[in-house]
């Protein structure tokens, strides 16, 4: 057994939990009829209901003394001081700078002085795209926007454009190529025209196959409609820390923004990768971003742990995980804009958690993370909230959704919230093989025929779910909402003991790749792997 499941924090939620267990939710919520008031927290204009959790004052205090145990505080403080808490990779995780107005100190040095010159780089080069003082080869002002990045380098500036898109300014449009598949990038490139479309290579490390190679047919694909060798430095863009490799590539330094090994790739919207962002919605909407974020950061690292969101956010996390046994976690935005959030909350948690060796390098002997998915509502009820309702195990979710609408139609809004209530409640309470019988006696059933399909119609409800509102999903809150999630998820990592900034699995796949592609080509039979491997590499040789 780990220090962590020994400890007398962790022993006593144990504890606890065996009497939480045997308490359904809905007499929960009968018993204390102010459950909201006492399990709800608010930072601005962001609401945040846990009462819908099974959670009673000892439990917040049972999981706030596993925080303290776990010393969450000084871990709070070591971050936002630039400490190497990336300890496998000897870095800071310095994110919390990118929006920083005070000093913020790497090695010694205050990294704020760069952090600002390369947002002024952003601006001077996202105003002179919009107003038109750069142009391309042809003289035709930019129309098109091509971000070429995956992972780190995608997910963020994409989630965020679809979810400020009543923010985009006018004329420009942001395209998006990250997998390696042909299909998404001769799709995107098909409807766009050279003399109108920037390029931006973005990649941390600039040594990312799927990246580079994309970016050598971008190259391709300029150069083959239109566009000259001498044209490139006007139509592409590095986004990068690595300035040789970029050099390397063809593109002019001078058009290279630049960012730094202690920002982490899906940690890093809030620097040059973030300028997509900055060209789609305009400079102003990106600095909004950022104080967004900047809010939640002062909140996380002042408030009292008790009313402080992302800490509450990821301690119910971890009873959910490691007490409940929940695997699998549902984000459920009530909002068509933010319909990439599940899939950028997906990387964020499982590639930041998804590890099984403590800082000390044990083996934990306890869950770190659960499967994160999900869809905007209330499409997903259409498909997949069955599961949630009457399937066989827990599934966790958070609820979001704001209060205004940015797209107002008729009573489109009112009735998506409606939903969004409906479904919250009915997860909770369930309904009882009394109701269901009183219900179908109701409607005439009788004998036999009711009995069959009494059990069917049965809710157990009593399923766990964290409600967000805001008022309204402009740039500001979205930054906001971001940060909660992302000091979430350094909550769990250090009740867990786990380094959440490394990703040696990412690199694992970036080399694994590498080896067989060279097989691919050889006319030999490759033997060099497991059956199952070798047989599949043959098929695809043989019908390729
Ligand atoms: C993020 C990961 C990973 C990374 C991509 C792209 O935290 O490290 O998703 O962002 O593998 O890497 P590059 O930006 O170096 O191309």
């Amino acid at each position: 057994m780990s220090a962590l499941t020994h400890s007398p924090a962790w022993l006593a939620l144990k504890a606890h939990h065996s009497v939480m267990t045997t308490q359904h939710l809905h007499q929960l919520f009968h018993d204390d009829p102010s459950r909201f008031e006492k399990f709800s927290l608010c930072f601005k204009d962001i609401l945040m209901d846990f009462s819908k959790q099974p959670v009673t004052a000892e439990t917040v205090d049972l999981l706030l003394a596993l925080a303290q145990q776990q010393q969450l505080q000084s871990w709070i403080a070591r971050m936002f001081s630039g400490d190497k808490i990336n300890a496998t990779e000897q870095r800071a995780a310095l994110h919390t700078a990118l929006r920083s107005e005070q000093p913020v100190y790497c090695d010694g040095v205050d990294v704020l002085p760069d952090v600002k010159r390369v947002l002024k780089q952003m601006e001077r080069f996202a105003i002179s795209i919009q107003s038109g003082a750069r142009r391309g080869y042809s003289g035709k002002i930019f129309t098109d926007v091509v971000n070429i990045g995956i992972g780190g380098s995608d997910l963020g500036p994409v989630m965020v454009t679809e979810a400020l898109k009543p923010y985009w300014v006018n004329g420009i449009k942001p395209h998006f190529i990250s997998n390696i598949d042909g299909a998404q990038l001769t799709d995107t490139l098909r409807h766009l025209n050279p003399e109108t479309t920037l390029i931006i290579i973005a990649s941390k490390t600039f040594t990312t196959q799927e990246t580079l190679t994309n970016a050598h047919s971008a190259r391709q694909w300029f150069l083959a409609n239109g566009g000259s060798e001498a044209a490139i430095a006007q139509h592409f863009v590095a986004v990068s820390t690595n300035r040789t490799a970029v050099t390397q590539f063809g593109i002019d330094p001078d058009n290279m923004f630049e960012f730094w090994d202690w920002v982490g790739g899906r940690y890093s919207l809030w620097s040059a990768i973030g300028l997509p962002i900055a060209l789609t919605t305009g400079m102003d909407h990106f600095y909004a971003l950022l104080a967004g974020a900047r809010g939640m950061d002062r909140h996380f690292a002042t408030a009292p742990l008790q009313q402080n969101l992302p800490v509450m956010l990821g301690l119910l996390g971890i009873w959910q995980i490691n007490f409940y046994g929940t695997a699998s976690h549902a984000v459920l935005p009530y909002d068509q804009s933010l319909h990439r959030f599940p899939a950028y909350l997906q990387q964020l948690e499982m590639e930041s958690n998804g590890k099984r060796i403590t800082r000390d390098g044990e083996t934990a002997d306890y869950a770190t993370g659960a499967v994160v998915w999900g869809e905007p509502g209330t499409n997903g009820q259409h498909a997949f909230y069955q599961l949630l309702h009457q399937g066989t195990q827990t599934v966790s979710a958070d609820f979001l959704a704001p209060c205004q609408s940015q797209y107002p139609v008729d009573d489109h809004h009112r009735m998506l919230l409606a939903n969004f209530f409906a479904q919250t409640e009915a997860l909770m309470t369930g309904k009882t093989g009394e109701e269901v019988r009183a219900e179908l006696q109701k409607q005439g059933l009788s004998g036999p025929a009711l009995e069959q399909l009494l059990p069917h119609k049965i809710f157990p409800g009593n399923r766990p779910t964290t409600s967000i509102l805001f008022k309204k999903l402009d740039p500001e809150t979205l930054g906001a909402l971001i940060a909660l999630y992302e000091h979430k998820v350094f909550v769990q990592s250090v009740i867990w003991n786990i380094n959440p900034f490394d990703q040696w699995g990412v690199e694992l796949g970036k080399q694994l790749a590498g080896k067989i592609l060279s097989e691919l080509d050889q006319t030999e039979t490759i033997t060099s792997h497991d059956a199952s491997t070798n047989g599949l590499i043959q098929y695809f040789k043989a019908h390729r």
